[in-house]
């Protein structure tokens, strides 16, 4: 029998690199999507035929208790969440919400639905396995370089915050209660299907656009912050190895290798052959209100323990998606319409 998977956030970045993965090794995959009409779920289905819906949100108990029900998962992956980081000041009750409680309900969901009881189970074989998507954001203010699983957490922005809640009521609910619940904690990871508005991909269709004659100019805020990229469809091979593990057990994944926003955009310009300084134009309006300047991941328990390692180069990743852009904006694709995916 297949096993069956339930991915929450199916129809953003990571959503799909999933589904696709899981999919090429024989899984049964259900998305669960929101809205009456999501115009990103049109978009996933043009991309992925196979993948099954299910309806339901994560502000919604009811709807995901039905939803695993329903399709009753081996595995959930809980992707979906606010996670513009700062769409979290704009709205940080949402974010609270979605990205925080939205984890307290979807455990609550499997738990209820696998008949788990109050106290804690001995044997957590045969019972639903949760993966859950944390972030390197919850190291925030870094007292050290690199960061692994034993690094302290601090929180710089109401997004933090609510991942780290999401992360410690995970394994809250490991302990707890013995189910096979475990957090990746993901370092920042791009593709061409990167959403617009982060500053991977914003800063790749602004060099197409200049390439192209259809802007002059691209506003940034801070090029000093460091972050270490990787690409998605590494990370979500991740995923997976977590929950095929032995134990349920935490794991930090990124490259080891950390570039400041101002190498990413000399990168991406010079991949398409341009000057970025002519181009650029700092914006201090885009500056955060407390931001995270420096992250660098320490993935040697990944590597030891799950055999994972990164395929894509911080060099290959940028020209990848520069390159992809030039190609989409060239062939009258219109990025901010959702319509298509490379
Ligand atoms: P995206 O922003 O591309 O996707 C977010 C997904 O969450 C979308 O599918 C969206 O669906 C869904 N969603 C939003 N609100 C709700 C809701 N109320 N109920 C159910 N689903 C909802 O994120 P990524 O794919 O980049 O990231 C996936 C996860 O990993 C997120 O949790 C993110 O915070 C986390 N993460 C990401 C990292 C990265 O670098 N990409 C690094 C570390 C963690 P809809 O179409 O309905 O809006
Ligand atoms: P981040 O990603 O906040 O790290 O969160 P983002 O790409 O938004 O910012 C990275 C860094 O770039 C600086 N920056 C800008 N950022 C944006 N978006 N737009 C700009 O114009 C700009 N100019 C400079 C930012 O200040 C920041 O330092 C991502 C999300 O995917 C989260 O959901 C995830 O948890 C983390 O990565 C790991």
């Amino acid at each position: 029998m297949a096993r069956r998977a339930l991915i929450t956030g199916i129809t953003g970045q990571d959503g799909s690199y999933l589904a696709e993965h899981l999919l090429a090794a024989g899984y049964e995959v259900w998305g669960l999507v929101r809205g009456q009409a999501n115009p990103r779920v049109s978009r996933l289905r043009k991309l992925l035929g196979e993948v099954r819906l299910v309806r339901g949100d994560l502000l919604d108990q009811g709807s995901l208790i039905s939803a695993v029900e329903r399709v009753r998962p081996d595995e959930v992956y809980n992707l979906g969440a606010i996670s513009f980081v700062p769409m979290s000041w704009e709205q940080a009750e949402l974010t609270a919400e979605v990205t925080g409680m939205g984890v307290l309900r979807m455990l609550e969901a499997i738990r209820v639905c696998s008949g788990v009881s109050s106290s804690r189970t001995a044997d957590s074989s045969g019972q639903i396995r949760f993966y859950q998507a944390s972030s390197s954001e919850m190291f925030g203010q870094v007292r050290e370089t690199p960061q692994n699983e034993r690094t302290p957490f601090h929180p710089r922005s109401p997004y933090g915050v609510a991942k780290t809640y999401g992360h410690f009521l995970t394994q809250n609910y490991r302990e707890s209660y013995g189910m096979f619940a475990v957090s990746g904690i993901l370092f920042n990871h791009e593709s061409p299907r990167r959403g617009a508005e982060f500053v991977t991909r914003k800063v790749s269709l602004g060099v197409a656009r200049i390439k192209l004659g259809l802007a002059g100019e691209l506003r940034l805020g801070n090029l000093e912050a460091r972050r270490d990229w990787g690409y998605a469809g590494d990370y979500v091979r991740a995923m997976r190895l977590m929950l095929a593990a032995g134990t349920p057990e935490d794991y930090v994944i990124g490259t080891g290798r950390t570039h400041t926003v101002r190498e990413l955009v000399e990168a991406a310009f010079s991949a398409a052959g341009l000057d970025w300084e002519r181009h650029v134009v700092r914006d201090p309006s885009l500056h955060r209100p407390a931001e995270v300047d420096l992250l660098c991941a320490d993935p040697k328990k990944a590597r030891s323990h799950l055999g994972w390692e990164p395929s894509v180069s911080f060099e290959e990743l940028v020209a990848q998606m520069v390159e992809s852009d030039i190609r989409l904006l060239s062939d009258g694709g219109d990025p901010d319409q959702e319509s298509s995916w490379p």
